[in-house]
């Protein structure tokens, strides 16, 4: 039986080496693989995330640990293309038109994936078209984020376009919670942690951290 919370330390601290272990070990014992990822995977990015929002780790640290994640995924994909594992929900991320700043963005994308949810990555440069797209796709979120201050004014755009169709969630460093709600975004977060936690409270999310 895998041991869930070497896992989740494991991912917490990038030991990408350890993951691969762990999470082959599963795969040849036929282990249920929802439960590694719902129950280690997840709650270790979850953990990294939060210690970063307390400024405890930094960017690179995050990045690690997000490795780490993706490589344990990547083992546990051909298993789970036969076998259906629930995802949180679907959110859609880019960076807008004009900008093409992606470090934060990706960043997100990858704490939302970490996090348990599928994310549609629409890149940088993003227009209406764009974030259309990913409204078509069935994203729940539309998450924006925005580097330059020349920018930033797009995602009002944005709100104005798909307002009461899907709810849209902004950051980036010169974004404010006062320009949130400013243009009538749903949201705002100053960090990829918080837009984690941000789309958990949106979609009403409960994710409790094994102890
Ligand atoms: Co540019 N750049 N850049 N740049 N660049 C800044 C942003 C700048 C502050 C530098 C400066 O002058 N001091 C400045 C903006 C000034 C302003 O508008 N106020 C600037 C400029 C002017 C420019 C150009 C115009 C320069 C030029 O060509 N004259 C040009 C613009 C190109 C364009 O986009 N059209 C440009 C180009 C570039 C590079 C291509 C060289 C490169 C980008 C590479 C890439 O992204 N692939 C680059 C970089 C690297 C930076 C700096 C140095 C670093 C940005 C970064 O990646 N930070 C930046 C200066 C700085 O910040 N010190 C700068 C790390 C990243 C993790 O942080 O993206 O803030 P950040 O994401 C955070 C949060 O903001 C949040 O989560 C992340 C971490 O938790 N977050 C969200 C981000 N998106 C979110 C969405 C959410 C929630 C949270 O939704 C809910």
């Amino acid at each position: 039986m895998t041991d869930l919370e070497a896992l989740k330390k494991a991912v917490e601290n990038g030991k990408r080496n350890n993951v691969i272990s762990i999470v082959q070990a599963a795969i040849d014992a036929k282990e249920d693989v929802n439960t590694l990822i719902d129950r280690g995977m997840i709650p270790g990015m979850r953990e990294i995330g939060n210690r970063f929002s307390r400024s405890e780790v930094y960017v690179p640290e995050l990045l690690i640990a997000a490795r780490a994640m993706q490589t344990g995924m990547s083992m546990l994909e051909p298993v789970l293309a036969g076998n259906e594992h629930k995802t949180l929900g679907r959110i859609a991320v880019g960076t807008v038109r004009g900008d093409l700043h992606d470090i934060g963005k990706n960043l997100v994308a990858l704490m939302l994936k970490g996090a348990g949810y599928e994310v549609i990555d629409l890149g940088v440069n993003c227009d209406i078209e764009k974030y259309q797209y990913g409204l078509d796709q069935g994203a729940q979120i539309l998450v924006c984020s925005a580097l330059l201050t020349t920018t930033m004014p797009y995602m009002r755009e944005i709100v104005n376009e798909f307002k009461g169709k899907t709810k849209i969630i902004i950051g980036g460093a010169p974004v404010t919670q006062a320009y949130a709600d400013e243009i009538g975004a749903d949201g705002y977060s100053a960090d990829a942690n918080g837009a984690v936690k941000l789309v958990d409270e949106l979609l009403n999310q409960r994710f409790e951290l094994i102890a």
